[in-house]
């Protein structure tokens, strides 16, 4: 999967295009984001929004593990820099990992709910999360990175974490602040309701979130004519890309 990933995504780049992934567990990018730190210039880095660390060097034995995706990214020979948010569920090896290693910078819920409890504006902390980031940012979003009442029938939904408004303003502010989103992905929506009806919902908030990074995306990217401020997200430029 991780070769057939990388050679689909690289057509797509040489055809002049933008590449958002759509999971899949979360490990489904790894091609994705190593095609990227072998082809770009510049250093980049990813935007990780998610319940847990995913730092692990193996999950249950399995190296490829949804639970060891940046692990592995931080594991490649150029990986970039990686920050995290929401992060609530992890272990002492991914702590470790986190706090001895200089690209990696960790948003624990915890301390992101008590900064907010305490009166913090989300503006302020959403800078915070961003300043870390270089000009060209990839986004991957684990769904359960937001509250499971968003994400209900997700694999793994840990208790806490964002709201949905509360990510789309991130987006805003990394388009705002005049960085380039150059890829994403979004993972972990899961149709594992037992009936369409249970699963309706897991799909609904996935499907708006797929659209609200298709429309920073292109936000980010002037050049497609979009409208970076625009809250309700660009209009499809011209040239349908
Ligand atoms: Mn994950």
């Amino acid at each position: 999967m991780n070769q057939w990933v990388y050679d689909e995504a690289k057509k797509i780049i040489a055809a002049g295009k933008r590449v958002g992934l759509v999971g899949g567990d979360h490990s489904s990018p790894f091609g994705l984001i190593k095609l990227l730190s072998e082809t770009m210039a510049d250093d980049f880095g990813i935007l990780h929004i998610d319940a847990h660390a995913d730092l692990r060097f193996q999950y249950q034995g399995f190296h490829h593990s949804h639970a060891s995706i940046m692990r592995n990214v931080m594991s490649l020979p150029k990986p970039p820099k990686l920050v995290q948010i929401a992060i609530r569920d992890f272990c002492e090896e991914e702590y470790e990992f986190s706090h001895t290693n200089a690209r990696v910078t960790t948003h624990y819920d915890g301390d992101i709910k008590s900064g907010l409890f305490e009166g913090r504006s989300w503006k302020s902390m959403v800078e915070e999360f961003l300043s870390d980031l270089p000009q060209k940012v990839y986004i991957s979003f684990d769904i359960d990175g937001l509250n499971p009442q968003f994400c209900p029938h997700t694999g793994t939904p840990v208790p806490g974490g964002l709201t949905t408004d509360q990510v789309f303003y991130i987006f805003r502010q990394v388009v705002k602040s005049g960085r380039q989103i150059i890829a994403f992905d979004l993972n972990e929506v899961s149709t594992g309701g037992l009936t369409p009806a249970e699963t309706e919902w897991d799909g609904n908030v996935g499907a708006r979130v797929l659209y609200k990074l298709s429309c920073a995306l292109l936000s980010s990217h002037p050049a497609s004519g979009a409208n970076p401020t625009s809250p309700v997200g660009p209009i499809r430029p011209a040239n349908g890309s």
